[in-house]
Parts: structure tokens; C-alpha cells; sequence
């Protein structure tokens, strides 16, 4: 993780296909696809070297298999993590009883004493893990890392419906207070 030769690039592409396209100066279509020729061209115009090779590369290479291509490459998305209005086709999934959710113990007082829930923010879903210890590295991104249980099965059987992304990260557009108990956190 820590010696991705391509994060810089990633990290711009993850800026571009999710949340500003107009950093690179191109348009998604409505599935959050990206010309591949464009965003190429786009990413060089703001003085990133980048070529169809190092693409394929950053790809192949992510850490968390953000981006996909389409069948013959000429097309490229993120998987998840949209705060822009995009459908990439998520697909609906029964999710396991218990999922995690990774945050920080200051937002804990409005998540659970006041019991706000977990709230989309700008992103189009909450993101949700079956993993725990990946919900402790979503947290300490925020600062000191506290994590949540998901009754996610109850949420299920109350009729909320998740998503399964294609990199495997569980996705629900909210979590009301009543289906959280704190595990690892203030
Ligand atoms: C918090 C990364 C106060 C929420 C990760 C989180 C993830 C509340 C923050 C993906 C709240 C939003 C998404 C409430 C939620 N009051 N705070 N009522 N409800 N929050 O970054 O889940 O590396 O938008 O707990 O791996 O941290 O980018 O969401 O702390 O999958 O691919 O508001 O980003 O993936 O923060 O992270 P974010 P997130 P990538």
C-alpha cells in the first residue's frame, strides 16, 4: 500500500471518476463510465504524465480495485465511492447478519447520542465493510478510529436494501442509530 509507485496518478483519477470530472476536463455518462482516450488526455493536460500502459497498470495495481474497464478497455469507471449522480449498476445482495462500519470517536455523539444514524455525507451511500479490520483502516482515515456493528440482517428484514460494489464494499444509503452498537471506540 504504502509503495504504490501510481498513487499520485490513482489518487486524481479516484478525484476525477468520482467526485470532479471536470478536474480533468471530461464528462461521465450516466454509469459513471469515462472515455479512456479523454480522461488520458485530460490527466496529461493538468501535467500528469499518464498512457494507456500506466492506466492498465493503475488498474490492475490498486490496492482496492477502485476503477474498472469495460469489455474492450475503451471505457473506465470507479467501482463505488461516488459523490456525483451516477448509476454504475451496483448490484442489489443480501448482506451477512453483521457488517462494520469504520469511523471516528468524534462523530460518534451525533452518529449515536444523537442519534443521526450513519448519513450518506456527500457520497451517494454508507459505506459498510465485512471486515472488521478494514473498518478500523476506513476509521483512522478520520482520526482515532472507533467501529460500529451493522444489524444488517435486521435492516435486511425490515426491507433496507444494499449493494454489493464491485470491489466488494457493502453499500446502503442509511443506517438509522437503532441498528448500531459501538465495538471498538468511546
Ligand atoms: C461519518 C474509502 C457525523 C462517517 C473507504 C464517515 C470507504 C457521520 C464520514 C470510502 C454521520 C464520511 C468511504 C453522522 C456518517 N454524524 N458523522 N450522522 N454519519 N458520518 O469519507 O465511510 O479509499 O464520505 O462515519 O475505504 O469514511 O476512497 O465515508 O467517517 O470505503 O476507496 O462521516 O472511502 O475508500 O466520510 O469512506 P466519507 P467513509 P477509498
Amino acid at each position: 500500500m504504502g509503495n504504490d509507485p501510481y498513487k499520485n496518478v490513482s489518487k486524481f483519477i479516484s478525484l476525477v471518476l468520482r467526485h470532479n470530472p471536470g478536474a480533468a476536463g471530461i464528462r461521465l455518462d450516466k454509469h459513471g463510465w469515462a472515455d479512456v482516450k479523454e480522461l488520458i488526455r485530460g490527466v496529461n493536460e493538468t501535467g500528469r504524465a499518464l498512457d494507456m500502459e500506466t492506466l492498465k497498470e493503475v488498474v490492475r495495481t490498486n490496492d482496492k480495485k477502485r476503477f474498472a474497464f469495460n469489455e474492450d478497455c475503451t471505457k473506465i469507471r470507479a467501482n463505488q465511492g461516488h459523490s456525483i449522480q451516477v448509476d454504475v449498476e451496483l448490484v442489489e445482495t443480501d448482506p451477512p447478519d453483521v457488517l462494520y462500519h469504520g469511523t471516528a470517536t468524534r462523530f460518534l455523539g451525533s452518529i449515536l447520542n444523537k442519534r443521526e444514524g450513519l448519513r450518506p455525507g456527500s457520497r451517494l451511500y454508507v459505506h459498510l465493510s465485512g471486515d472488521y479490520q478494514m473498518a478500523v483502516k476506513v476509521g483512522q482515515r478520520h482520526g482515532v478510529p472507533a467501529v460500529l456493528k451493522v444489524d444488517a440482517g435486521q435492516m435486511a428484514w425490515d426491507g433496507y436494501v444494499f449493494y454489493l460494489s464491485e470491489n466488494g464494499v457493502w453499500l446502503v444509503k442509511e443506517v438509522p442509530a437503532k441498528y448500531l452498537e459501538t465495538i471498538k471506540g468511546a
